[in-house]
């Protein structure tokens, strides 16, 4: 059986609905209650209300079920176990909670600092004619050396990277050097915060006492309280990898590797706690073996974001096809797949893997300027990254009968 194909929807406000999803063949929505103020509990009555919108239907309609919540965002203070976070904390496991009765079982979230995932170029031409994102380390050593003007920025990088940040910023004319920056801090869809240049330094000094250590220290405290509510109100935490799987702005990063995942599930070894397996993520560091991540972290795999990156040596990545790119995307297809197998043979319940295509290309009707889309959101590229990958499933189940 294939697995679950859910599609994120970003609420009544995405240009993509819930009618445009149907058509693209989905049945779960991935979707969070984007309107609630990070920090926020998720009340009961706030999630009913969404959970209505999502699963109205007519018997004998294509009916959609909220799949997977992503995220419930985790707020900084938690991760910096400063102010406040001990109440956000409650908060979160109130909202985890509320889901669980409202029959919403899998919650997807991150522990980045500041910054969700990050790009440098939203617009990256492609040899067919369509877009996608990119990052470019350079580009980003010259937002964070010139623009924002970070202090110590300089220690992370070499004479050559120095001089080559320097050169790219003195190219850019103002406009970009304008997009540039608000690449990086308006917030990409989902992210939910953007910041000025001032703010963000602020919330970056707020991390000045914050190491590799420290933010793993604090993550698995986070854990150790809301792993053991989730695993009783029958909800699945599933974290999802650093964007880009390596430290920024000096900042650590403590979900990139094999290792870091393997040590969250150690941290609190209940099945609650569990992983989203993010292939564009993780694919983007070449000591990933995705497939073999597969085989021996499957069992904790809660959720699934299908998409390939093509990656330089110098850091430097844009999104390829889903069937591209880096990604070995049949090796991990074909190991999910049999994680799920597994599942069933041994009768668990909701053996189901819910996976979503991730970021597509912007082409087709969505390049046209008056169309509003969201960055690697768009409904055509998600549309043909979900029917290769639809049809990649149907191939490797039928060629293994
Ligand atoms: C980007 C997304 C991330 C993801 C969060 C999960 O496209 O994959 O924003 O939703 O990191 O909390």
């Amino acid at each position: 059986m294939a697995l679950e194909q859910t599609w994120r929807w970003f609420g009544p406000a995405d240009p993509v609905s819930l009618a445009d999803i149907k058509q693209a063949g989905a049945t779960g929505i991935v979707t969070a209650l984007h309107h609630i103020p990070n920090g926020q509990v998720w009340s009961v009555d706030e999630i009913t209300t969404r959970k209505y919108i999502i699963e109205a239907g007519a018997p004998g309609e294509h009916r959609l079920t909220w799949s997977v919540v992503e995220s419930i965002p985790v707020h900084d203070a938690i991760k910096t176990r400063s102010d406040g976070f001990q109440q956000y904390i409650e908060n979160y496991k109130e909202s985890i909670v509320n889901l669980g009765r409202c029959g919403i079982d899998t919650v997807c979230y991150n522990f980045m600092p500041v910054l969700d995932w990050t790009r440098t170029d939203l617009d990256y031409l492609m040899p067919d004619g369509s877009t996608a994102l990119r990052f470019d380390a350079t580009e980003f050593a010259a937002f964070e050396l010139f623009i924002l003007k970070r202090p110590g920025a300089e220690e992370h990088y070499s004479p050559e990277q120095l001089l080559k940040a320097r050169n790219r910023f003195e190219a850019l004319d103002e406009a970009a050097a304008r997009r540039l920056q608000l690449n990086i801090l308006a917030g990409l869809p989902g992210s939910e915060e953007s910041y000025t240049v001032e703010q963000f330094q602020e919330t970056l000094n707020a991390y000045k006492h914050i190491g590799d250590k420290e933010l793993r220290e604090n993550l698995y405290a986070f854990l150790r309280e809301i792993a053991p509510v989730a695993q009783d109100a029958g909800v699945r935490l599933s974290i999802h990898p650093d964007d880009p799987p390596y430290p920024i702005l000096g900042l650590p990063r403590v979900v990139s590797t094999e290792a870091d995942a393997r040590m969250v599930l150690d941290a609190v070894d209940v099945s609650a706690n569990g992983l989203c397996f993010c292939t564009g993520s993780y694919g983007v560091r070449p000591d990933n073996d995705l497939a073999g991540m597969v085989d021996r972290l499957g069992n904790r795999i809660h959720f699934i974001h299908l998409r390939s990156t093509k990656r330089d040596e110098e850091g430097n990545f844009f999104e390829a096809n889903h069937l591209d790119g880096d990604v070995d995307m049949f090796a991990v297809v074909s190991a999910l797949l049999g994680e799920q197998r597994r599942r069933e043979e041994e009768g668990l319940e909701n053996f189901r893997m819910p996976f979503r295509p991730d970021h597509g290309h912007k082409m087709l009707d969505d390049l046209n300027s008056g169309k509003r889309t969201n960055p690697g959101y768009t409904a055509i590229g998600r549309l043909r990254g979900l029917a290769e990958l639809r049809g990649l499933m149907l191939g490797i189940e039928r060629s293994s009968l």
